[in-house]
């Protein structure tokens, strides 16, 4: 084929998909990329951190990015990588607690979950054979704090690790880490903490919290967090592949890596082997174009049309299932899958809760107050109020 026609066919493709600016995309944790992520894909497209020798630039821009989050986590000296997504992160947090659990002699692995944790722990579960126990929600929806205390009061010794969620996929909710760190430390159990979404979005809320005496700390200040998921390419704005682990620091590496005798570096310790550069890069130019005060602005924009969904869904007797805590609605609906299904046909793509019978809304930051208002004549006439 010629060019012309490859790219005409191409872009017909393409026009089949959604476009996050039309507003319709109301259940997706991804947004549209910050505008600089183009030149960056262009400057650093070929590059591979698969074998970071060749690449020590792209390598070393990684190491700042992981500095740089590490110090919105309150670690100045953090070990981490730039990897293709919260799944990832989360399989390598759990890669690291079968080791040390391994290196203890334990046979089996045993963790501790809350009802609450994302898909991508299933997937870890059944690639390392690990064993789970299910802690139930309390009813604020978040790992029921005094259960966990309880279980592991009964049985600690059996406990490998802990996960927790700051900012769970469904409702936005965040465990109550600071008291979970306390029966960790006490224990000297290994808590994982799932910030995939929430880490780019709770420490840009701090200042509301304090005000609304909220605690809703996650992060390395806290005891016994060993390691953290938080992805550049939800809140954080990066273009996709751009998902985040950090650990404690370096000693945690040991656990990771494997031989790789014949190339630049001897060892790997990622998942995914060959993997792109220009997510990381792109992640280093939107966290230094942006600045704290940046994304401080932007998640209080979507906090603000997140409270502005919750009033104008007031006026047609929709009830949000709680509070929001972070920038996600979850609007009761006694049949999720159908109203959504309707609304689909409507143009309007929302996705549902498991937890609860809830229609779900993820306040991106490519949602604007005018979308809201006609999403919610929408669904009043879905719902015929
Ligand atoms: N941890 C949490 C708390 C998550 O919410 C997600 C994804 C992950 C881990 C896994 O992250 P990756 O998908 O980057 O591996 N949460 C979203 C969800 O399942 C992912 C998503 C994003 C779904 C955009 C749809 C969509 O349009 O809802």
């Amino acid at each position: 084929m010629e060019e012309k026609k490859v790219l005409e066919e191409l872009r017909r493709y393409r026009e089949r998909d959604l476009k996050y600016e039309e507003g319709r995309i109301l259940g997706s944790m991804c947004t549209k990329p910050h505008p600089i992520s183009r030149k960056v894909l262009e400057m650093f497209l070929e590059t591979n951190l698969g074998d970071p020798g060749l690449f020590p630039g792209t390598k070393g821009l990684e190491e700042e990015v992981i500095k740089m989050i590490g110090e919105m986590l309150h670690n100045r000296n953090p070990f981490g990588y730039i990897i293709s997504g919260g799944t990832e992160a989360n399989i390598t947090a759990l890669r690291v607690v079968k080791k040390m659990a391994r290196e203890r002699g334990k046979r089996e692995v045993n963790i501790l979950i809350p009802e609450s944790a994302h898909f991508s722990f299933e997937k870890a579960r059944e690639m390392m054979d690990l064993k789970y126990e299910k802690i139930p929600l309390d009813k604020r929806y978040t790992m029921d704090v005094k259960y966990l205390r309880d279980y592991i009061e009964d049985k600690g010794k059996d406990v490998d690790g802990i996960v927790a969620i700051a900012g769970s996929t469904e409702l936005g909710t965040v465990d109550n880490i600071p008291e979970i760190s306390k029966v960790a430390r006490e224990y000297n159990i290994y808590i994982h903490v799932d910030g995939a979404f929430g880490g780019f979005v709770i420490p840009f809320l701090e200042e509301r919290y304090r005000l609304e005496g909220y605690n809703y700390n996650f992060d390395f200040s806290l005891d016994n967090v060993f390691s953290i998921t938080v992805d550049p390419h939800k809140m954080g704005l990066a273009p996709i592949p751009a998902g985040g682990i950090l650990f404690r620091d370096i000693s945690f590496k040991r656990y990771l890596e494997v031989e790789a005798p014949y190339l630049t570096e001897t060892s790997q310790a990622t998942l995914v082997g060959t993997r792109p550069g220009f997510g990381v890069a792109a992640t280093w130019a939107i966290m230094k174009l942006l600045g704290p005060e940046g994304y401080r602005e932007i998640v209080s924009q979507c906090m603000e049309n997140t409270y502005y969904l919750v009033r104008r869904m007031k006026e047609y007797s929709f009830e949000s299932v709680i509070d929001p805590v972070l920038n996600i609605v979850a609007i009761r609906d006694e049949n999720p899958l159908d109203t959504s299904l309707k609304l689909r046909k409507m143009g309007w793509y929302l996705s549902t809760c498991r937890c609860v019978e809830a229609l779900r809304v993820v306040m991106m930051p490519h949602i604007t107050r005018e979308h809201i208002d006609k999403f919610i004549e929408a669904l009043a006439r879905c719902k015929k109020r």
